[in-house]
């Protein structure tokens, strides 16, 4: 009988070393030491043997089951390498790696959609303007005409900054501040556009991210009525989506201009996105930073950038924008 068990151990190496699948692996320690096996026939057959005889052949038959076990293992663990090999292969992404075959990446859809509007907007004879990320009350609310226990500001959820007295420092929550400083800086005429990045304290969803961009656009300038509003709003849809896309406003309120209204753009197959804000610049505002609103009037409107470029390109979900998914990235 331990000719039989050594026999069976020795011819376990190779069926072992052969199996080139897991499953396949499987299949072959259940036939050397399952249900059915050579080897458990034979230790069925220890109990006929005489005490001294079982005792050695008991110890070979041990010896036997375990040196399987152990190089069935080792065979599980080098097919478990090569399968982890391969999927790491098939993944692969260098992101260093420059091949002439391969594009070389780019920049990304919202980059490339403010890039774009500038171009438009700078066509129209507009400057571009930024401010910063990180403001204080006064550009991104009070000088805003909003007032301190107006109800506005919670139109807007903010993220407050633990710098300054408990409200003094926020993430902006619109590129409005940026008028504010445009205008600190400068007497009119001003045309100026300002994109950037805003922060609202929101639940995320298919439309709404806590991280998005606005593009802000102010002009100030005398004589300046809600007919150059609307028409600038229609010039700038038609030279983004093309000429098949209309714009509609409707009555809505800001406590920064006066009268407001909201702006939707119109899809060629006839459905409405709601896109921004805008309205003439009111005169606390104006006045607040130093422009006399008897001599000047101005519009302004800011809209997200994310849903505008959604929209044009088929993105369905706004979060997929933050998405590190470079097969998602290379489609734009
Ligand atoms: C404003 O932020 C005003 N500052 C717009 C404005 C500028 C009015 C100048 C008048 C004059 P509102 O909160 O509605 O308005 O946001 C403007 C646009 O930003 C929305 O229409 C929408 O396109 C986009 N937006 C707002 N919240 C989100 C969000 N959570 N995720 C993505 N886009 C958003």
């Amino acid at each position: 009988m331990i000719d039989e068990i050594r026999r069976i151990q020795a011819s376990s190496g190779s069926q072992i070393a052969q199996a080139s699948t897991l499953d396949g692996l499987a299949e072959i320690e259940r036939s050397l030491t399952g249900k059915g096996s050579e080897l458990l026939g034979l230790k069925k057959g220890l109990g006929a043997l005489s005490p001294d005889e079982r005792r050695e052949t008991g110890l070979v038959m041990n010896e036997a089951s375990e040196a399987i076990k152990a190089a069935v293992a080792a065979r599980r663990a080098e097919l478990e390498a090569e399968a982890q090999l391969a999927l790491a292969q098939a993944e692969r992404l260098d992101l260093t790696e420059v091949r002439a075959d391969r594009d070389a990446g780019h920049l990304h859809l919202v980059t490339q959609t403010i890039e774009e509007l500038e171009d438009v907007f700078v066509g129209l004879g507009f400057h571009v303007a930024e401010g910063p990320e990180v403001e204080d009350d006064w550009h991104n609310f009070t000088a805003l005409n909003f007032g301190q226990y107006h109800p506005a500001r919670d139109m807007q959820d903010t993220f407050f900054v633990g710098l300054g007295g408990p409200r003094d420092v926020v993430m902006r929550t619109h590129t409005s501040p940026v008028q504010i400083r445009v205008m600190e800086g400068q007497q009119p005429p001003i045309y100026s556009v300002m994109p950037g990045r805003v922060y609202r304290n929101e639940a995320t969803d298919a439309t709404h991210l806590a991280v998005f961009h606005q593009l802000e656009c102010l002009v100030i300038d005398r004589g300046i009525t809600f007919a150059h509003l609307a028409g600038t709003i229609d010039r700038f849809t038609k030279a983004y989506f093309g000429p098949g896309w209309t714009s509609r406003l409707r009555p809505s309120y800001f406590p920064f201009t006066e009268p407001s209204a909201e702006f939707d753009i119109q899809r060629p197959d006839g459905t409405w996105l709601e896109l921004g804000g805008c309205g003439m610049v009111h005169p606390n505002v104006l006045a607040n930073c130093g422009i006399d609103p008897e001599e000047f009037s101005g519009f302004a409107f800011g809209f997200g950038l994310d849903r505008l470029a959604s929209t044009r390109h088929g993105v369905t979900d706004l979060r997929e924008l933050a998405s590190t998914d470079i097969r998602f990235l290379e489609q734009f």
